[in-house]
């Protein structure tokens, strides 16, 4: 009794303290922290261009957003995972499909990190790919369009957290379930029993080196362990896969105290090469599961969701050689390999310093079997044989780690509320700066490929607290831009963020600019209900549905004045975009609707549903301010009886024969 008791006492002051000190502090000289010239630094003139794009997660936004640097400049929110009536993203039929999963539809996801596509390690301004936490997704977004190409799901899978991390060729993205769960046919089991029943899995993405597409390569199964982050390996680690692992306790509850029991927890290495050579050779089993994997198809202007059955895991009793544990100080979070590939950075959240691991020192390890033991079967190498060093007294609660092109690492600090600059060889500290405040992630451009391109380290931070004007409870994240071009780091720029952003990437502008689409040519429309000219527009009723296949251009829908819809009808709306100039879009929005609106590109067809509630007219109108006349750019859609005698008709700009009634005729008499 009173030891139980005892124990639940320390239990609950270690969550106190471990509470106020993981709160983090709040740095001093918040106000004077930016130096003389710090405004000329980031001021691009009107007119200008931006040095970088940013690519930011959006958190709970479930988008990602794009900005300029050194401006800070917002450009775009790309939607990604959740809906976006602005766009119309989700709510276009044409749309609807990219959000399918195989729980439905579901219209919201957490997007915590960011991966640009990359050759030899280089990024190459093809793709960028986003994680969805909560329901276990990876996203792929085309960079010439900026628009959500692709979304797979993720199987045997539950909080995508380590995700979206990418090889040097883009050969893989990966993806570690955070949460272990019960995998096979029956998952209906008590939760006590985690030990048992609960494993975990890293996935292997193969990407498309033409197409960009994605599949499920194969699945690795693991302990049921929790897996944070990854970093591939690159150069001479190239072939490797780092995860960063936690809850090595198998804890199921409580895991803020009953996951940081054990000193270490480790980082697990997969020689995914290996992993491919057993896949090859049928090691593998299939298994059957159900995942959804949506296809936005370009020319048809319109995403398809398949959903796949089975899947290939890798059991590693079954595949010698494959993975390893490397014992890592004390929850560790972030797992970053430097430039050359030769070192790998573990974060510790809970550890006093930053543990170094030498990738020619692993394969040392593993030749000479320098095993400490094994972890449900998989070795375990010991700990200083694999250990390049360790940087003593960074800081509180390190948590990320990036990299410039001289040897230097900047590592993110949530507790104390720093980047902290050291030097990768010797592991001496050289720099620190408060942000403002408890930075996660952090992005240098270029930072986590072989050939940073440095000038800037952005803190992305949790907390903005008295930094911006207060906006009632809720306050917005932020961002910070500090100049790394010297030794010491200098603060040039605050900007605020959209939703929670976490990771983030950047990349030289001209890498992307000149392969940006400016429209979709319109004779290569595939869309099934695409109207290719005025003459071919028109309304059909279908049963128990009207088809309006509409066209939109400077400054008029073709129809415009459409009758003869009944209640009880659905009608749908395919509208296409008939200009052929470059920011051009057309909007369309029906009064009423339960729906967004949508908004057409230049050559594009998208289709609004619509279930009229009651009798009567309906104005349609156009929401983007396309032309001095985009306030005529309206119309309407009159909705009658079941069993009205109204024929359909539709027109534009056509004096329609006058049907008088009764009420009519009073009025102009
Ligand atoms: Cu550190 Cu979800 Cu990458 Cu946020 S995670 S900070
Ligand atoms: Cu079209 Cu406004």
């Amino acid at each position: 009794m009173k030891h139980s008791f005892l124990k639940s006492i320390t239990a609950l002051t270690l969550i106190a303290v471990g509470l106020v000190w993981l709160q983090g502090c709040k740095p001093k000289g918040s106000q004077s922290a930016v130096s003389g010239n710090a405004a000329a630094k980031v001021y691009v003139a009107p007119g200008k261009y931006d040095e970088f794009y940013n690519f930011v997660s959006g958190g709970f936004s479930g988008q990602m957003s794009v900005y300029g640097l050194p401006s800070g400049r917002l450009f775009r929110v790309i939607p990604v995972f959740s809906v976006d009536p602005e766009k119309g993203y989700g709510y276009s039929e044409e749309t609807k499909a990219m959000l399918n999963t195989s729980h439905g539809f579901v219209p919201w996801d957490d997007l915590h990190h960011i991966a640009l596509s990359e050759t030899d390690g280089v990024h190459d301004g093809r793709w960028v790919f986003g994680n969805g936490n909560n329901t276990p997704r990876i996203a792929r977004i085309d960079l010439k369009t900026f628009r959500t190409a692709e979304i797979i799901e993720i199987p045997n899978s539950a909080g995508n957290h380590s995700s979206p991390f990418i090889t040097e060729n883009s050969e893989y993205v990966v993806a570690g379930t955070r949460f272990s769960v019960p995998i096979g046919d029956n998952q209906d089991v008590p939760i006590n029993t985690y030990k048992q029943n609960f494993k975990g899995t890293v996935s292997f993405i193969g990407v498309d080196k033409t197409s960009g597409n994605m599949n499920i390569a194969f699945q690795i199964l693991t302990p049921g362990i929790n897996f944070d982050l990854a970093r591939a390996g690159k150069g001479k680690s190239h072939g490797w896969m780092f995860f960063s692992c936690y809850n090595t306790e198998k804890a199921n509850t409580l895991l803020e105290v009953n996951a940081s029991q054990k000193d270490k927890d480790f980082i697990m290495a997969v020689n995914w090469k290996k992993a491919e050579e057993y896949a090859k050779a049928g090691k593998g089993v299939k298994k059957a599961v159900k995942y959804a994997h949506n296809l936005y198809d370009e020319s048809k202007h319109m995403a398809t969701s398949t959903i796949e059955n089975e899947v290939l895991v890798l059991d590693p009793k079954d595949c010698p050689d494959m993975i390893y544990f490397m014992p890592c100080p004390k929850s560790p979070h972030g797992c970053d390999t430097d430039p050359t590939g030769e070192y790998i950075v573990g974060s510790g959240k809970l550890a006093a310093v930053i543990p170094v691991f030498s990738f020619t020192k692993i394969q040392a390890a593993i030749a000479a079997k320098n095993f400490d033991g094994d972890y449900d079967g998989i070795p375990v190498l010991k700990y200083d044989a694999v250990l390049h060093g360790e940087v003593q007294k960074p800081g509180l609660g390190p948590l990320h780690t990036e990299f410039d092109a001289n040897g230097n690492a900047y590592t993110s600090f949530f507790v104390s509320s720093e980047i902290v600059k050291w030097n990768i060889k010797d592991l001496k500290v050289i720099d620190r700066v408060p942000t403002y405040y408890s930075i996660g992630h952090l992005c240098v451009p270029g930072g986590p490929t072989k050939k940073p391109w440095g000038k800037y380290v952005i803190a992305y931070n949790k907390i903005t607290k008295d930094r911006y004007l207060p906006t009632g409870p809720e306050l917005t994240q932020s961002a910070q831009l500090y100049d790394i071009s010297g030794e010491k780091m200098k603060l040039l720029l605050d900007f605020p963020t959209i939703g929670e952003p976490h990771y983030a990437e950047a990349i030289p502008a001209e890498l992307i600019m000149k392969n940006s689409q400016k429209i979709y040519k319109i004779e290569d429309n595939k869309n099934p209900y695409v109207t290719m000219g005025d003459n071919n527009a028109r309304v059909e009723r279908k049963g128990n549905e009207i088809h309006v296949y509409m066209t939109a251009i400077r400054s008029h829908f073709t129809p415009d004045n459409i009758e003869g819809v009944k209640l009880g009808e659905t009608v749908y709306f395919h509208v296409t975009n008939m200009e052929q100039d470059w920011d051009v879009p057309h909007g369309f929005a029906v009064k009423g609707a339960n729906n967004a609106e949508l908004l057409i590109m230049p050559g594009e067809t998208q289709t609004l549903k619509w279930v009229p509630e009651k009798t009567g007219v309906y104005p349609i109108y156009c929401t983007d301010f396309c032309s001095a006349l985009h306030q005529e750019m309206q119309g309407y859609i009159r909705v009658s009886a079941p069993g009205a005698n109204v024929p359909l008709t539709f027109s534009t700009g056509k004096t329609a024969p006058v049907v008088t009634e009764k009420k009519d005729t009073a009025k102009t008499k």
